[in-house]
């Protein structure tokens, strides 16, 4: 029990899925949230947090949260509940998925992501749950896997630079990142170089409040990073502007990649691109002459059919001009792969529950067609049963006809594990009321920087709410899981996430601990491959390459023509996905489901600022507002993300129009890769 003292501040992070990943400071008077900020100790935190999380007692404290269990009463996705209680729910769905389970348990489908990206809410107790029933496993794919995919060829993990080096560089380039909507902690170590001297460049299709505040902007075509990263080798090449020492000792397969870049002359790239001869020259000078030069990649650019690749290509050029050897050098995408031997996941899922069965794997981003495919031998049992936990997959997931069609099969069984009454939630049978993270105990890594953090609880449980844990546990009590894992309490959770190569005491005093690395972690190469060089091809390995999107000009001219307009659909500052949509004060900021068009774009089609239009292709029709905009280039429109569907002008949102075709690495989404054609409403 929490206790009621007058006035307590405990340290807590902030669960978003963002690579920030803010340690967090809550004030609370009794069970009442006073104050929620940055913790100002905290080296990359700074003592602040972001427009959304400042307002997360507003999150907590909502109107709207569910706080009691919901039974459907309504026809599916109607939204229509009664509340229930919890024996009375947990009596139900354990009923039905042990019937399930006695069939095929592989006919049950956890489906979850990182609406909580905490080691404990995440899956640890959800993890032991599935594993011991034996349930179809969930591939989760549907933000970083093609980009992850690569890293983990090219450097045998996802790892790179620490944040706060970024500070030292003398030329950042941040490629398909919106760091002030999406990382704005990097961003203020990109202004302190800036303050230095530094030059910052943005490569995003999309003119972005960040791509606004650097030195520098390269539009370029959605989907031809690879292609860029080529033309920018070719012109290291050229102008001997290589580390050759560091290619000879720390990389694998430089011959062969030389070969392969030297067929991309500035011409050919700046015709693939979309941009000028001089703007891929120019971008190649700074980076060759440069030090320290640093890469912030972001995952946006990697949600196009040729994402994998691209990555691949981009994570190389530090290994070319031997920007690793500084610590201010290099590239970031994710650091989360350093904290693989920091956490304890085998202790926290326990893989052994599954006692030898190898359940199938469904793709997270195919649910759309996985939930309306019949058994058959190659897929096994029809899904029968889907528990969501810490996802809104009918805003979430591309090709929603399809999504929204699956879960509103009459014969599926559906429970959700929520805070909010989302698009999602409103298709459950059962809604179960989750805690937040100001009510339950959780441990975290983070993508964005390198320090291991704790979340301690700060209130008590709103209403009837429980912790995922908790709900959980349980559900397997009353399953007969009889484990005496399924009794560990989160708190024995969180305190236990970690291996002893993070400091508890640490953790337990400041709330956080930075993982012992060293500075420059590549310096001498040592990269987390079998034969610790970076690579670029190599037994086992192809050479990577531009690969063309799913749909453009010149991959699907015919399309093309139908739907001529490229569509990127990235996050809008004030929302973190699908979260915090249903925050009026955040929402009010957003204003209403946008569309952002160039003027020419918008002049050949006879349309205005303002007003309403239909934006469609075979797929399906999203109604919004146009936004005639310099952030926009010619033949690509931006849908910002991602609203409610219930939300929305016609009841849909952008993923109306994505489709379920994957990445080449990874089994990844290409939510930015998608025609479309707009017209008047
Ligand atoms: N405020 C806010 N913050 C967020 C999120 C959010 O929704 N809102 N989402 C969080 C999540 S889930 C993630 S995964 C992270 C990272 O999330 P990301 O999706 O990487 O987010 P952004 O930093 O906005 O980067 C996307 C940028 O890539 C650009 N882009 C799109 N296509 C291309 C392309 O083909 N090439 C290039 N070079 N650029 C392209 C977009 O215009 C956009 O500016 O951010 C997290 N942070
Ligand atoms: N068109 C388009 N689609 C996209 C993207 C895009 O850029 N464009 N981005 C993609 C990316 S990068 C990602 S990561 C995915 C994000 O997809 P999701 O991970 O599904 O993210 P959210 O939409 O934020 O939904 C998370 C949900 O979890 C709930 N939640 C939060 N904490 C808890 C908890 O402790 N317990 C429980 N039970 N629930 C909790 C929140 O209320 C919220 O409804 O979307 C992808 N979809
Ligand atoms: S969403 Fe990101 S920037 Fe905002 S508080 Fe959380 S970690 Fe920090
Ligand atoms: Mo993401």
């Amino acid at each position: 029990m929490i206790q009621d003292a007058v006035s307590r501040t405990i340290h807590a992070a902030c669960p978003h899925d963002c690579p920030d990943t803010c340690a967090m400071r809550v004030t609370v008077e009794g069970q009442r949230i006073v104050r929620i900020q940055g913790d100002p100790d905290h080296p990359t935190t700074h003592g602040a947090l972001c427009t959304k999380v400042s307002r997360y007692a507003e999150r907590t404290d909502h109107a709207e949260r569910v706080l009691q269990p919901l039974k459907r009463v309504g026809p599916k996705g109607a939204g229509q509940f009664v509340p229930v209680s919890w024996d009375e729910a947990l009596d139900d769905i354990s009923r039905r998925l042990s019937d399930i389970a006695a069939r095929d348990a592989q006919a049950i489908l956890p489906y979850s992501y990182a609406g909580t990206m905490g080691l404990v809410q995440g899956e640890s107790m959800a993890a032991r749950f599935f594993n011991k029933l034996g349930a179809s496993l969930l591939e989760r794919t549907i933000c970083a896997s093609a980009g992850g995919e690569a890293l983990q060829q090219t450097y045998g993990g996802k790892v790179g630079m620490h944040l706060e080096q970024f500070a030292n560089s003398r030329l950042i380039v941040i490629w398909g990142s919106n760091s002030i909507a999406s990382n704005l902690h990097f961003w203020t170590f990109a202004q302190a170089a800036k303050r230095a001297g530094a030059k910052l460049i943005a490569i995003d299709p999309r003119r972005t409040e960040t791509a606004e505040k650097c030195h520098q902007h390269l539009a370029l075509r959605p989907g031809t990073d690879g292609a860029l990263a080529l033309g920018l080798m070719h012109q290291l090449i050229t102008h001997d502007w290589l580390d050759h020492d560091y290619l000879a000792q720390h990389v694998e397969g430089w011959p062969a990649l030389r070969e392969r870049a030297l067929q991309w002359p500035p011409e050919r790239t700046a015709e693939v691109c979309g941009l000028t001869v001089d703007e891929v020259c120019g971008l190649a000078r700074d980076y060759g002459t440069t030090r320290p030069t640093a890469i912030r990649l972001n995952y946006g650019m990697q949600r196009v059919r040729g994402g994998g690749n691209a990555v691949r290509l981009i994570a190389l050029l530090p290994c070319l001009t031997g920007a690793w050897r500084e610590a201010a050098g290099g590239l970031l995408l994710s650091a989360s792969g350093w904290f693989k031997p920091a956490r304890n996941d085998a202790w926290l899922q326990q893989p052994q529950l599954l006692a030898g069965r190898q359940p199938r794997t469904i793709n997270m981003s195919t649910i759309g067609d996985d939930l309306l495919r019949p058994a058959s031998t190659a897929f096994g049992p029809k899904i029968e049963a889907v528990v969501v936990y810490n996802s809104n997959p009918v805003a979430v997931a591309p090709e929603s006809r399809k999504v929204v069609a699956g879960f509103q099969r009459e014969d599926l069984f559906t429970v959700v594990l929520e805070h909010f009454l989302t698009d999602t939630a409103d298709h459950a049978d059962y809604v179960l009321p989750a805690t937040t993270q100001l009510e339950h105990w959780d441990a975290h890594t983070s993508y964005g920087h390198t320090y291991a953090l704790i979340n301690e609880p700060a209130i008590e449980p709103r209403g009837e709410s429980l912790s995922n844990c908790e709900i959980f546990r349980r559900l397997a009590a009353r399953m007969g899981f009889e484990e005496p894992c399924f009794r560990d309490s989160d708190e024995t959770l969180a305190r236990q996430a970690f291996t002893s190569l993070v400091d508890a005491e640490a953790l337990a005093t400041t709330g956080w601990f930075k993982l012992p690395l060293p500075d420059a972690p590549f310096a001498e190469g040592g990269f987390p491959t079998a034969n610790g060089k970076a690579r670029a091809c190599g037994p086992g390995l192809e050479l990577p390459d531009h690969v063309p999107n799913h749909e453009s000009a010149a991959s699907t001219p015919e399309l093309a023509q139908r739907f001529p307009l490229a569509m990127i659909s990235p996050p809008a500052r004030n929302f973190l996905n699908s979260t915090f949509v249903n925050v009026k004060s955040l929402r009010d900021i957003e204003s209403e489901p946008l569309l952002e068009m160039h003027a020419d774009d918008a002049a050949s089609r006879s349309l205005q600022d303002g007003q309403g239009v239909r934006v469609f292709n075979d797929r399906g029709e999203y109604h919004c507002t146009l936004r005639v905009s310099r952030r926009a280039r010619a033949g690509v429109v931006h849908g910002l993300g991602i609203w409610w569907r219930k939300l929305g002008r016609n009841g849909t949102n952008v993923n109306e129009l994505t489709h379920q075709h994957l990445t080449d690495l990874g089994n990844a989404p290409s939510f930015y890769d998608c025609l479309v054609e707009v017209a008047a409403l």
